[in-house]
This record gives structure tokens, C-alpha cells and sequence, in this order.
């Protein structure tokens, strides 16, 4: 099985990233953590994206704020899939970064996922996996169909919660 890579323009992100690491480690995947900069650090980003193939890498999560350029420098030098996390920073709510994460040019693609949504992160890398794994397609379907559970019973409910 191939592992994720994930990669956090700063360790400032980790919060976002543990949220991505719980699912993974829920659905027993393996993975890579690593605080590789865009900016701060681009040869070694640029590094990590062009071996991540090699090392066994089979879908790279990248999260960053602000001037969010870290999930396209990696995907400029892998065609892996690379899932991208804007995450919140401490001006426009996020905004800034989930515009310059997901609005790449024609060519080079990069899956964005919602603003600090980690976890929505993992499972789309899952999924990814999923294609060639018919074991991890059904965790998928059977973690769905808990949810779906927990959702029906709230609906059991709600008649005497609304009265409340
Ligand atoms: C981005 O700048 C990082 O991904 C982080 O979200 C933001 C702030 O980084 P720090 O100043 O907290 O290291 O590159």
C-alpha cells in the first residue's frame, strides 16, 4: 500500500494536520509528515515532491496559510495527486489562502479541499487509494454508513429536542 505524504508550510498548521493524521490513522494507512515551506524552504519542498514517488508515496496532502503557494510548488514537480488544505490564518478568515491554493493554472491540478478541512484531506486521499484497494473501499463504505447511523438517530430525536 502506498503511504500519503503530507507536507504543512509551518508548523503553525499542525493543528490542521493532526486533524487530517486522526483519519488516516483510523483507516490503519500509512504516512509522511513534514513542515516544508514554499517560500521558506523551497528546495527542499520542491525535493520532497520530486522523490515522493520513489519513496513510496502514493498522494500527497499539502497545507498552508496565508499566501498559500506550497500544495502548487509541489504539485508543479510530481503528477501524484496533491490534495490542497488552505488553512486559516490571522487575517480574511482563511480567504487568502483558499484562493491561492485552488486557483491554479490550466495544467497543473491540485484538489482543494475546504478551509482547515483535514480531515475531508485524508478521506479524499483515501479515496484516491481506494481506486486499486478493494479492502480500504470498504472501510470507506462502512465508515460512511456510521455516519449516516449517527445522523438517523439524531433525526430520532430531534421532534422532542426542537420542543425543548
Ligand atoms: C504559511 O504561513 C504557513 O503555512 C502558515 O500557515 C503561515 C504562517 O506561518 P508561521 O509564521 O506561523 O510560521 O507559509
Amino acid at each position: 500500500m502506498k503511504k500519503v505524504g503530507i507536507v504543512m508550510g509551518s508548523d503553525s498548521d499542525l493543528p490542521v494536520i493532526q486533524k487530517a493524521v486522526k483519519v488516516l490513522r483510523e483507516l490503519d494507512l500509512s504516512y509522511e509528515v513534514h513542515v516544508f515551506s514554499a517560500h521558506r524552504t523551497p528546495v527542499e519542498a520542491r525535493d520532497f515532491a520530486l522523490h515522493a514517488r520513489d519513496n513510496g508515496i502514493g498522494v500527497i496532502i499539502a497545507a498552508a496559510g496565508m499566501a498559500a503557494h506550497l500544495a502548487g510548488a509541489i504539485a508543479a514537480n510530481t503528477t501524484l495527486p496533491v490534495i490542497g488544505i488552505p488553512c486559516k490564518g490571522p487575517v480574511l478568515d482563511g480567504l487568502d489562502a483558499l484562493l491561492s491554493t485552488v486557483q491554479m493554472p490550466s495544467g497543473i491540478p491540485v484538489a482543494t479541499v475546504g478551509v482547515n478541512s483535514g480531515a475531508n484531506a485524508a478521506l479524499l486521499a483515501a479515496q484516491i487509494l481506494a481506486v486499486e484497494d478493494p479492502v480500504l473501499a470498504h472501510s470507506l463504505m462502512a465508515r460512511r454508513a456510521a455516519e449516516a447511523s449517527a445522523v438517523l438517530e439524531k433525526d430520532a430525536g430531534i421532534t422532542a429536542r426542537a420542543e425543548c
